[in-house]
This record gives C-alpha cells, structure tokens and sequence, in this order.
C-alpha cells in the first residue's frame, strides 16, 4: 500500500478543528486531528509546506519509521507545532492501518484492557448553588466523575466559567479577551465550594478540579492541604511545570492527587514528573503530545510508576482525538479516566463516530480503524475563523497564567 496523496480540512463547526485526511492506492484513507487552539493555521501550514510533501509514496503501515522520519528528520525537535503535526500523521496512519486490517485500532495497541473508559465531564457556576445545579445535571446524565469549577467572589471571570446560559468554551472568535484573576479570593473560596459539594452529594462521587496553572508550587500545596477532607480524584495543572521540580514541593505538602501536562507536547515535559512520582496523573494529549504512537510509549514509562493516564478531552479536540484516546485507553493497563466535554451538536454531525457514552463511561465502537469519519460538504459550510485563548491579568494588571 501506499501514500498516495494527504490534505487538510480545515472547518469551524462552532469552533475551528484542522483534520489531516491521507489517502492510499488502495482506496482506504485515514483522519488525524492537527488542531492547535488559536494557533491553528501554524499547524496547517507545517504540514502543508513540509510534511505533506515527504508523504506521498510511502507505506503507510511504517507508522514507527514515518513518526522518527518527521521528529528526527526536522531537526528541529519538539515544541507544539511540530508535535501536533506529528500527531495528526501518526493518527491517521493507525486509522488506515486499523482498516486495512479490518479492526479497531484497540486490537493493534494490544486489546481491550477494560470494556469502557471511565469519563469525567465540567461542572460550572457561577456561584456555588449554580455549581451544585450543574452538577446535579451531569449526575442525572449518568456521570460518575465531575469537574467542578465556579466563579469566585469579586473576580469577574473565572476560568472554565460559561458566559450565559451556552455551555463552556475557552476559545472565542475576535482577538483575544482578557479576564481577571486572584490568588488570594481563590484560595480562600474554593474550599468552601467543595465543601458544599460534598455535603450536597456525599462521599462517592469522584470529584476533580483545575486550577489552570495559576499558583505558585507553595499556594497548590496549600491548596491541596485545604482541599484533602474532600478527596479530589486529583487537582489539575496546580502550577506551571516548565520547573517539573516545581512539583516536588506541592508532593512534599499534601496527598491530594495530583495531574499535569495538557499543555505537554513531548515525553520529555514529563520525565522528571513521572520517574520522581511528582504527580498521579498525565495529562499530556494524543494530538498536542506527538500521536497515538508516543503517548503509548509515554504511558507504558508512567506505568512503571504507577503514575496512570488522564488524557485531555476538551472541545478544542477533535473527535478524531477523543476516537484516538478511546482506543488508546482501553488498551493499556494503566488508564486513569478521560476528560469528556461534548462536542458541540454541530460538531458532532460534522465528525461522524462510532465512539460513544453510556452511564458514565465512554466506548470506542468496534468500527475498524478509529471509527470517526468527516463530512467534507458539510465542513466546507462553516469557514475558519479567527479565534483566541483568553488571556488573565491579576487585579493590579499584571499579566499571568490564563
Ligand atoms: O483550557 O483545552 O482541562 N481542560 C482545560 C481546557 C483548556 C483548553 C485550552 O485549549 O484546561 O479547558
Ligand atoms: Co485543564
């Protein structure tokens, strides 16, 4: 078989996803998500001017080789552009080769480890009685694990706080907004939200929060301590980890679960994390972190410390992702949960799957490859558009993690 031509489509079914499409001689093609949130088109154009053209003639079933091809053939290593690029060529290789072969990418990756993915899904308010609402909605839904955030008093936009009555979504169409962040609101407030949760909901329900990078390694320790009488499933991306030293302070302080690296694009972002044990959870992406092809190897490295996977799962990846990390998920050992933000109705019409939930988990569907399609005429009707991350200012106007 052979590569016989590879192209972009590129949409903006409510919000912008870039998918790599690569066809054979054989008449079986294969989809990769190549999305980069606000920075879509740097991606596009990577693999247009120079990846696309190395594509064509190859076997496509040489997913190993091709994958070392573009990472040790650039160069120029790593960073998020070129590690999404990767991505969406590793994907839509294991697509193909699924359907070659006539199975789901689940049996190439060494079988079902475990019949469904355990999800967990956003809870939002804007104050905590519309927090508790919204989780009393996710639990009617069937969930069994929630993330809960909430806009806190005197900070007027919160993260992962919808505006109006439309669900959550980070990116917005125009030029990039501004919110406002307090570290000392926020530490003060967020024990009492989850306070109330538990008191509304009891013991059992797992319960996750993300603190979107914003402490210092000594405020998420104290985070954490405050927060340890309501056992989190884990805290998220409690700081920065360009340091991954910065880790081992917060471990030092509390034995609140931690999880990090959505923002990761390679293994080595979270070597020092996993092999001291500074965290629980990896977090790091299919399509951000270099592919189905170095997120197994990630994983199986994890796995020998006992640190289990967390994959990010928000909107701004596409369902050929979620597909690509269903899979993945159910074949290793050591899979942790997976975030679930439902696409949009719109996006979800225009990215036909057969991945689906159901009290609570997710399952990837028995279609061969990853089981996701792309109606390119409905695509065509919604256009790219511009759109951008918020970005987050303290109250005295300095500018900080978003
Ligand atoms: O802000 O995916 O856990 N989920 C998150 C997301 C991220 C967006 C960034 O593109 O932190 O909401
Ligand atoms: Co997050």
């Amino acid at each position: 078989m052979k590569i016989t031509s590879a192209r972009l489509i590129v949409c903006s079914p409510d919000r912008n996803f870039v998918t790599l499409k690569i066809e054979t001689d054989e008449g079986i093609y294969g989809l990769g998500d190549a999305t980069l949130n606000g920075r879509e088109l740097a991606v596009a154009a990577y693999l247009e001017e120079h990846v696309i053209p190395c594509l064509i003639g190859r076997d496509p079933f040489a997913i190993e080789d091709i994958w070392q091809y573009l990472y040790r053939g650039a160069y120029w290593r790593r960073g998020p552009v070129t590690m999404t690029a990767i991505a969406a060529v590793d994907v839509a290789l294991w697509d193909i080769k699924g359907k070659a072969l006539n199975t789901p990418v689940y049996n190439l990756l060494g079988g079902k480890s475990r019949q469904g993915a355990l999800v967990y899904t956003h809870a939002n308010g804007a104050d905590i009685p519309g927090a508790i609402e919204s989780v009393r909605k996710h639990l009617e839904e069937g969930y069994l694990a929630i993330r809960v955030q909430c806009g806190v008093p005197g900070v007027s936009s919160s993260y992962g706080v919808p505006k109006g009555d439309k669900p959550y979504e980070p990116a917005e169409r125009g030029l990039p907004s501004e919110s406002l962040w307090s570290t000392e609101k926020y530490l003060n407030f967020v024990p009492q939200l989850f306070q109330a949760v538990r008191e509304e909901f009891g013991e059992d329900l797992h319960l996750l929060h993300d603190v979107h990078h914003r402490l210092t390694p000594i405020e998420a320790a104290r985070l954490g301590k405050a927060l340890e009488p309501y056992h989190l499933f884990w805290i998220e991306d409690p700081t920065p980890a360009e340091n991954q030293e910065a880790f081992r302070l917060i471990r030092q302080h509390t034995v609140a679960p931690i999880a990090t690296g959505e923002v990761f694009n390679s293994f080595w972002d979270a070597h020092d994390l996993i092999r001291n044990q500074w965290i629980d959870y990896i977090r790091m992406t299919i399509v951000h972190g270099g592919g189905i092809t170095a997120l197994k190897k990630a994983a199986d490295f994890a796995a020998v410390y006992q640190v289990k996977t967390g994959f990010h799962g928000a909107t701004d990846l596409s369902p050929v992702t979620m597909a690509a990390a269903l899979h993945l998920g159910l074949a290793i050992h050591n899979f942790g949960i997976q975030e679930h933000m439902p696409h949009s109705a719109l996006t979800d019409q225009v990215f036909p799957h057969a991945y689906r939930f159901e009290a609570g988990y997710m399952y990837p569907g028995d279609a061969p490859g990853l089981g996701v399609d792309i109606d390119e005429k409905l695509a065509a009707e919604y256009p790219y558009q511009r759109a951008y991350l918020p970005v987050a200012r303290k109250l005295d106007g300095t500018l900080t993690d978003w």
